[in-house]
């Protein structure tokens, strides 16, 4: 892949200001010098390549599209870009950097007192700290309004129970947002640092999928958080919804990154490959039709993104508008990556190209942030205005 120019069929960059181009193109230098060289190795041995954190960091992308405490106050169209292309390099990369940005520093951001934006937004924006999201429960995870974890004040402090399952950084964080009910039943935000008391965490291990991401577990026993670490701005299950609305629109440009290496993979290949009658196999109309459904999705997820991108800069974009961008973008990702699988033929299967990874990689994408079957559900609600998640 050494010399990756992009993917633009219909001069797409002409939609793009300076500012975008070039936050795009640091993206890509980070992930053709520092990513494209180890990933196959990260993934094939199950590590996480944090070496890479401060560099993250320094370069602006956490928290990347908010404002003040050093954060680099990005457009939304260019954080999209910024996460296409670390994508491109490995989804797990853009999951780290989606978690710590929209899952952790947004919520201090938006829902934090003072003095936990000062004490942790600097922090998270330069990799100095890493955070991680619990959400999801190992009973609960399409409906987390039904989550059983329990958060009771006994004086100055709160004291939580309960387990939460499939946390990106879990056990590499220093500081948890966890989602847990008060006496009240309403769901309440808790910052849950490294080290409290009662406060466990474990990896999962046996992925075959996102295998250069730490996947944790984390275990509240009796722990005890001092009051001062509950999120004072939002009570309610809108609270994770919210910050799950920033991750999953960078998702919806990540997953075109993904499917962006397999597309650019597979076309390369298939022009050099050569069968029957010593022609390439790009000369036969079954393998042009994949690349022409591959390059036509492509086309159609970008000019989704860019458009949600701009409704988002403008502030007139809806949590729905989203979900469509994720279902969509995630999807034909997938199916880009099986497609491009197919035309390497035996060589698809083997880490000397990145395809099989991307496709493993975008099965748990199209599962987290909300599956692809529950955000058609949000779309359905939209336009019927009946919801049939029960
Ligand atoms: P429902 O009754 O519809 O809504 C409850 C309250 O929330 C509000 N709301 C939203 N607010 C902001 N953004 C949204 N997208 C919102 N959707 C709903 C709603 O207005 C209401 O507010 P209020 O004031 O009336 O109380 O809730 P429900 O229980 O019926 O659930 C709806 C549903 C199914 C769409 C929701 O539960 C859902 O999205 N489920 C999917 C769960 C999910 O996505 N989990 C992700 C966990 S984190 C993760 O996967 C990280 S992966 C790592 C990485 O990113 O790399
Ligand atoms: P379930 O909810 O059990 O769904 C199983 C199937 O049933 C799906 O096909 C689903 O679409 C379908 N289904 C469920 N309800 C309905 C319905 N009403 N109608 C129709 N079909 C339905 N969570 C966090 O909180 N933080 C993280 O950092 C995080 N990181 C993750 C990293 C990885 C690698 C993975 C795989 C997951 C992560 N998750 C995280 C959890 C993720 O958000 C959940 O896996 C996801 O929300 C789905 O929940 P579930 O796996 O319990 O599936």
């Amino acid at each position: 892949m050494a010399g990756y120019g992009g993917v633009d069929y219909i001069d797409f960059d002409s939609q793009l200001n300076d500012e975008e181009r070039l936050v795009r193109q640091t993206a890509r230098q980070f992930v053709e010098n520092e990513i494209i060289p180890i990933i196959e190795k990260h993934s094939r041995e199950g590590v996480f390549p944090k070496h890479l954190v401060p560099q993250l960091g320094e370069l602006g992308f956490f928290g990347a599209n908010l404002h003040g405490y050093g954060c680099a106050g990005m457009s939304n169209v260019a954080y999209g870009l910024m996460t296409q292309e670390l994508e491109r390099g490995d989804s797990g990369l853009r999951s780290f950097v989606s978690v710590q940005g929209a899952l952790v520093m947004y919520p201090i951001y938006t829902f934090g007192s003072d003095a936990q934006k000062n004490k942790w937004l600097p922090l998270l924006q330069q990799g100095k700290a890493i955070g991680c999201f619990g959400l999801t429960e190992p009973q609960f995870g399409s409906n987390p309004g039904g989550m059983l974890t329990r958060a009771v004040k006994q004086g100055q402090n709160y004291i939580l129970n309960g387990e939460k399952m499939w946390i990106t950084s879990g056990s590499i964080a220093d500081l948890a947002v966890v989602w847990a009910k008060t006496e009240d039943d309403k769901i309440r935000g808790f910052l849950v640092e490294k080290g409290a008391p009662g406060f466990k965490t474990w990896d999962v291990h046996g992925k075959w999928s996102l295998r250069a991401s730490v996947t944790s577990g984390l275990a509240f026993l009796d722990c005890q958080i001092p009051e001062e670490n509950l999120l004072p701005g939002v009570v309610g299950l809108k609270g994770p919804l919210s910050c799950l609305n920033q991750a999953r629109y960078g998702i919806g440009w990540g997953a075109l990154g993904a499917a962006m290496a397999c597309y650019d993979t597979a076309l390369g290949y298939a022009k050099t490959r050569k069968q029957f009658a010593n022609k390439p196999i790009a000369s036969h109309q079954l393998v042009q039709e994949k690349l022409a459904w591959m390059i036509t999705e492509i086309v159609k997820g970008q000019l989704l993104a860019l458009h949600v991108g701009r409704l988002k800069d403008n502030g007139r974009v809806d949590p729905a508008h989203i979900s469509m961008l994720k279902m969509n973008n995630v999807a034909i990702a997938l199916e880009t990556a099986r497609k491009a699988r197919d035309i390497l033929g035996a060589n698809g299967i083997v880490d000397d190209y990145c395809i099989m990874r991307h496709m493993n990689n975008l099965e748990s994408v199209y599962t987290y942030e909300g599956t692809n079957d529950i955000h058609k559900l949000v779309i359905g609600e939209r336009i019927t205005g009946i919801a049939a998640f029960v």
